[in-house]
């Protein structure tokens, strides 16, 4: 573990902390019961911005072994909505881009194959990259070739000697989350064809700080990208931004930058820099009151909680998430007030939440138990839960969403179409 004094990707060496969570456990590391306090490591927990290059970036850095290999317990396939956005992905991909049996398509963090089945299904040639061995494996068993191994400029190289240049790279949540990110993105120029795309997506930095997203500040999420940061993140590295869609319901504000090895700007990308600038998302002024609306918005969950713990209501929680885990550490929730958390995934069944040790149990427990109110960790599929989980608010139960303010959640039918704007 060790401290990031410098700017992850122009080097900067001012980087200008705005908010701290405290010490933290990491977020996907999820404890078997019985496992001693001690030997639940925390971290510091930071993000600081770079005047220079604009970029948001965690102030820590923990080794990826320990991230991705050791304790990662995340399967994208736990979520029907982002299948179902994967496979448009693919679809759009495989006819705009003409892909064929003569094409070579790569993922990096290709998680369990949940994205690279849909090309593989029509016969194009793919190859995800990914070094959690479960992930892999399922992938493996979906029909996708994997490598285990973490992405980056070697491994480019190692692929582009054996002559394997890819006509479409997509990296989905991970250039996010890797520490040498001038590495991973010369490692995808070094891979892209000279006239391939490369898809990236993560959670947009505007939404994190506009919606008060704080649990999404994670040791494993190093950075939180604007378009002008990738815009010259990228051009470091003889690639360009040129295009951009926002999907608002996807993990609570995501964009897919499209990045090339020519510069050739769409309208709509010109516009989200334009409007960046016009935000102030280029100032630190524009983050430094973040902390302060994170601690109201802390005060405000708190108080909500205790309130109901006083009326003498059961509460549980949905969504055994990585941000579930700096929610409920942040805002110092336990077992004092959350009897379980539930979650689809099966491999997370009979762990403990990092730090504040609630059980974690499967979905069915909600009908069991029949708790009073159920507090969505995974709020950013609140949608969703909230469809599957008719039958339990049919019986009275409320569900409780955190973020950007703690209200009730009823159901709507609200779409998820990618909102181009
Ligand atoms: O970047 C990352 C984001 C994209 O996903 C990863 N590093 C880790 C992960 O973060 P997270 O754990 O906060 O993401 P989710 O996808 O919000 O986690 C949702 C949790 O809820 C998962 O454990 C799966 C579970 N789930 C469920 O039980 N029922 C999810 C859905 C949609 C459901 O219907």
């Amino acid at each position: 573990m060790s401290r990031q004094e410098t700017c992850r990707s122009c080097g900067n060496p001012e980087i200008r902390e705005f908010l701290s969570l405290g010490k933290t456990p990491l977020a996907d590391a999820l404890v078997p019961p019985g496992t001693p306090l001690a030997d639940e490591p925390t971290y510091p927990l930071a993000v600081a911005f770079c005047p220079e290059c604009t970029l948001v970036q965690v102030t820590e850095n923990v080794p990826p072994k320990v991230l991705f290999v050791d304790n990662y317990l995340y399967f994208s396939s736990f979520s029907p909505a982002v299948l179902e956005h994967a496979q448009k992905h693919a679809e759009n991909l495989t006819s705009a881009r003409g892909l064929g049996r003569d094409s070579f398509v790569v993922e990096i963090a290709s998680n369990d194959g949940y994205l690279l089945k849909n090309f593989a299904a029509a016969g194009i040639p793919v190859l995800g990259i990914d070094p959690a061995p479960d992930q892999a494996a399922a992938a493996e068993a979906a029909g996708v070739p994997t490598l285990r191994e973490f992405f980056g400029l070697e491994l480019a190289k190692q692929l582009r000697a054996e002559g394997r240049r890819a006509d479409v790279i997509i990296a989905n949540n991970v250039m996010a989350h890797v520490p040498d990110l001038n590495g991973f993105v010369a490692g995808m120029r070094e891979l892209i064809a000279d006239d391939g795309l490369i898809t990236v997506e993560n959670p947009y930095v505007r939404d994190l700080i506009e919606h008060c997203a704080f649990d999404t500040i994670y040791h494993e999420h190093h950075c939180y990208f604007s378009c002008t940061a990738v815009d010259r993140l990228v051009r470091r590295h003889g690639l360009f931004l040129n295009d951009v869609e926002y999907f608002p319901w996807l993990h609570g504000g995501t964009l897919r930058w499209h990045i090339e090895p020519v510069e050739r700007p769409s309208a709509r990308v010109r516009e989200y820099l334009a409007a960046e600038e016009e935000r102030g998302m280029t100032r630190f002024s524009y983050y430094e009151d973040f902390g302060t609306r994170v601690e109201h918005l802390r005060t405000e969950l708190r108080s909500t909680i205790e309130s109901l713990k006083r009326e003498g209501r059961r509460i549980a929680a949905y969504g055994a998430a990585a941000k579930g885990a700096t929610l409920l550490n942040y805002c110092g929730l336990g077992t004092e007030s959350i009897d379980f958390v539930v979650d689809r995934n099966p491999h997370k069944h009979g762990l403990l939440m990092p730090g504040s040790r609630i059980p974690i149990r499967p979905v069915e427990a909600l009908l069991e138990e029949q708790p009073d109110v159920v507090l969505l960790l995974a709020w950013n599929f609140k949608e969703e839960i909230a469809r599957q989980q008719a039958e339990y608010c049919r019986r009275g139960g409320k569900l409780l969403v955190p973020v950007p303010e703690v209200r009730e959640f009823t159901p709507s039918d609200s779409g998820r179409e990618a909102v181009v704007r």
